[in-house]
């Protein structure tokens, strides 16, 4: 069989491509990338030849078909358990599925307001209401999960999951948009950007030659 194939937008501003793109790096799980440019006539098309939602990012593998970035993360986990991207705990599982999921389908006003942007240094402050609730809450998911479950590892349970590959670009917009963080937390974002994919995806977004105006509320 061919190898996988996952679709993704611009590295500089497809936050929910960088997290399965960061996961799957992670584990080692072999791939091929294509990329689609988010801003073209063409867009559409093109991400509709292999993604059924219309949206990126989306993983073929042979006839398989799987969009939404957490069930491409999860799908990965399956093939190779091995690579430990989620804890081998049921109930610490649990909980880092909890915020994973808390991360996919929350923190609207977060991701409306501080979009994605890795070659950006904004000073859009201060922030609306609604994004400092985002952040707090951010803040305190990440504090708790290193407390309780952390076992003075580098990430939000001790070592890589799916959950710190979700949280990756929220690291990216808090750099962007100046969001500072007590020591932990510093210590935490900087142990993500030092792995080497992510260093990698944020040098490839520095290259990219396109730039979309991305209109904040
Ligand atoms: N819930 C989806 C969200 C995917 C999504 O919104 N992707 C954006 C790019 S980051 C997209 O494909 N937009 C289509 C477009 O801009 O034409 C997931 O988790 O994968």
């Amino acid at each position: 069989m061919e190898l996988p194939v996952l679709v993704i937008g611009n590295k500089n501003y497809s936050s929910w491509s960088l997290r399965p793109w960061l996961a799957l790096k992670q584990a080692g799980f072999a791939f091929e990338e294509v990329r689609i440019s988010l801003d073209s006539s063409e867009t559409r098309a093109q991400i509709l030849a292999y993604s059924p939602s219309g949206k990126v990012p989306v993983l073929t593998h042979g006839k398989l078909r799987i969009w939404e970035s957490l069930a491409i993360c999860e799908y990965v986990a399956e093939q190779l358990p091995e690579a430990g991207l989620w804890p081998a705990d049921p109930a610490v599982r649990a909980v880092a599925r909890a915020a994973s999921c808390e991360m996919h389908a929350g923190f609207a006003a977060l991701r409306a307001g501080m979009p994605m942007d890795t070659r950006a240094r904004h000073t859009h402050w201060p922030m609306p209401p609604a994004v400092m609730d985002d952040i707090d809450r951010i803040a305190n998911l990440w504090r708790r999960c290193r407390m309780e479950y952390g076992n003075g590892g580098d990430f939000l349970f001790g070592r890589f999951t799916i959950a710190d590959a979700m949280y990756a670009p929220v690291v990216t917009r808090f750099i962007s948009y100046g969001v500072l963080l007590d020591e932990d937390l510093g210590q935490y974002c900087e142990a993500l950007l030092a792995l080497a994919p992510f260093q990698r995806w944020l040098e490839e977004a520095r290259r990219e030659i396109e730039t979309i105006d991305i209109p904040r509320p």
